[in-house]
């Protein structure tokens, strides 16, 4: 079956949080970075790209380029806060997600409640401009290389599916510098030997995209014909797993929460054991309709993943809280994880 993989990235991601954050910096070029002569740009906003300022170049050539713009400290830990709540979204879409980096990830929806990318992009889109006040782009396609190229179609604010029938007719005209993979000084060199777009290089014979491109050279002549078959990783260094979720309104009602924690409790079960990993916290969080969070978390004596253990011990927390306020979310969340290898060996 073809899989459905989404490329999700921020647009300008730690200028938008600046913007975000303080309303005179919203239409401005704003540019994030160390702010000493030395300093290199992280980002900035698509309005100081009209300048031609860029990621990772150094501060004074932009303050060259783009003299009025406003230049602000990076906040890491601000752009981390905002990025959790970013994750916390797409894991409300599939499991199956990969971080790349701090503002950008892989999702493989084939799978999940969602059955079409178009719905489910458009889903996460709308969540993260109502819940964050931000922007994010996603490229939607049946492998990662063209997911992350169709993210990067239409940026700031993207949507794009790319399918089978569009390939090759997409992938032709592409110059070579748009590849995900083929990086700056292969581009030089070929340039050199006049291959600039991806149709000079489907002319170009297969061994010699070893000779330009080492041991990747057959994935470079795979993924430019709209091949990829690498899968999206999850990540497994993960020191907890659970699941959260908005109410579509606020209820006082244990029992409408524990229906929501069950259904959490097998999710997370069924996902633990397919990862075969067994935790030994079990955490119940759950926000208030004016927006405090409360976590409450349980320590058993022995690993488990299984549901009956999740689903009672998140029951026996809630029976001793005092519900007596809108509930606006709940979550539940297993973490304190032992690899049950050994275990699984002695099963056979
Ligand atoms: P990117 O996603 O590459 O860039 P971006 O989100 O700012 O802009 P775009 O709309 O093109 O996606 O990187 C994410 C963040 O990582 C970026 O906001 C700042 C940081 N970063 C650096 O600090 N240095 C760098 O050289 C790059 C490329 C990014
Ligand atoms: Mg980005």
């Amino acid at each position: 079956m073809e899989r459905i993989i989404l490329h999700v990235d921020m647009d300008a991601f730690f200028a938008s949080v600046e913007q975000l954050d303080n309303r005179n910096l919203r239409g401005k070029p704003v540019i994030v970075g160390g702010t000493s002569s030395r300093g290199v740009v992280a980002t900035c906003s698509y309005e100081a790209r009209k300048y031609g300022v860029h990621s990772a170049m150094p501060m004074f050539m932009a303050q060259k380029l783009c003299p009025h713009g406003i230049y602000v400290p990076a906040r890491f830990s601000r752009y981390r806060e905002i990025s959790n709540k970013v994750f916390d979204i797409l894991r409300d879409v599939t499991n199956i997600i990969e971080p790349v980096s701090i503002d950008e990830a892989y999702l493989d929806i084939t799978n999940s409640r969602f059955n079409n990318g178009l719905v489910a992009a458009k889903h996460i889109k709308s969540r993260v401009l109502k819940e964050i006040g931000l922007t994010i782009s996603v490229g939607i396609s049946y492998n990662k290389f063209l997911a992350k190229l169709a993210s990067d179609w239409n940026k700031p604010n993207g949507i794009m599916v790319i399918d089978k029938e569009m390939i090759p007719d997409i992938l032709l005209p592409l110059k070579i510098s748009k590849i995900h993979g083929i990086g700056k000084k292969s581009v030089e060199r070929l340039n050199n030997i006049g291959i600039f777009y991806v149709k000079d290089l489907y002319e170009m014979p297969i061994d010699l995209y070893t000779e330009y491109f080492g041991k990747y050279g057959v994935e470079i002549y795979d993924r430019i014909r709209g091949i990829d078959s690498r899968e999206v990783k999850e990540n497994r260094d993960r020191k907890s797993y659970g699941k959260e979720r908005t109410l579509s309104s606020d209820t006082q009602s244990k029992e409408e929460l524990l229906q929501y924690i069950d259904n959490f409790s097998k999710e997370i079960s069924e996902n633990l054991k397919r990862k075969n990993i067994k935790g030994r916290t079990i955490t119940l969080k759950y926000k208030t309709y004016n927006f405090i969070n409360h976590t409450r978390s349980r320590t058993l004596t022995y690993y488990t993943n299984s549901y009956k253990d999740i689903y009672n011990t998140c029951k026996e927390i809630l029976e001793e809280e005092n519900i007596n306020v809108g509930i606006r979310l709940i979550g539940v969340t297993i973490s304190s994880f032992k690899e049950d290898k050994i275990e699984q060996l002695s099963l056979f």
